[in-house]
């Protein structure tokens, strides 16, 4: 039986929170080793495991992956996530593209100055609401099908999900004007792997908090 994916990152949402909830959707178990110190971090670079000096890193199938999106599109062709073919696949890119953006604003905010924080969730707020739902309504409405692409649940659908729920932590009145959405997160909400997922005690991970900020500012030396 194959080893599970082992996932290098702090104990936290940042840039490794889409992986781990791709793997969760496509109910592949993984395991942790949370990074809470510069040794720790200096060790995994001197085994030469981050190509660039960063993580996200993960062990899978005998490779030492960094680089998110290298790693997302790895699992997401491995657990047929990724569409039927090219089209489809292209299609994929450009969704999660848009919800990586998306989501990255929210994942930057805690590092940024605190008299800011308000302003820039409220400004992330109205990204969602003017750019990014907008967007993914009108695919929904268009392509009449209960998921994004082809008519079956892929890795841009994780992701949208995902996105919705970080935008709903910052405004839970969010999808109000978005009935397709509402449906969408409904009907995804309701896998059994992403129930599961959102149940308390699984490996998701809660918003940053200061003792995350620091951690991160620590061991990165920032
Ligand atoms: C990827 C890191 C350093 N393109 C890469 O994986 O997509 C970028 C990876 C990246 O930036 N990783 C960061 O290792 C940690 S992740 N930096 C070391 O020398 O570049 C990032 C997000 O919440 C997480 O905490 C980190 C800081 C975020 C700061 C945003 C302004």
């Amino acid at each position: 039986m194959a080893a599970k994916p082992k996932l290098y990152y702090f104990c936290g949402r940042g840039r490794m929170e889409a992986i781990r909830w791709l793997l969760a959707a496509a109910g592949v178990e993984f395991e942790e080793e949370f990074i809470e110190t510069r040794e720790q971090f200096e060790k995994i670079q001197k085994a030469g495991h981050l190509l660039f000096g960063q993580v996200p890193l993960v062990e899978i199938d005998g490779m030492m992956l960094t680089q998110t999106r290298a790693i997302l599109g790895y699992l997401a062709a491995k657990y047929n996530l990724y569409g039927k073919d090219l089209k489809e696949r292209a299609r994929i890119d450009m969704y999660t593209d848009g919800t990586s953006d998306l989501m990255l604003m929210i994942l930057a905010t805690p590092f940024s100055s605190p008299t800011n924080k308000e302003g820039s969730y409220a400004t992330i707020v109205q990204k969602a609401k003017t750019r990014y739902f907008p967007a993914f309504e009108k695919v929904l409405k268009d392509h009449g099908e209960d998921f994004l692409v082809g008519n079956a649940f892929s890795w841009a659908d994780v992701q949208l999900f995902e996105a919705i729920l970080m935008v709903e932590e910052l405004d839970a009145g969010v999808l109000s004007g978005f009935p397709q959405l509402k449906a969408f997160k409904a009907r995804v909400g309701n896998m059994p792997n992403i129930k599961k997922f959102l149940q308390p005690g699984s490996q998701r991970k809660p918003p940053a908090d200061d003792h995350y900020v620091k951690v991160v500012r620590d061991v990165l030396q920032f």
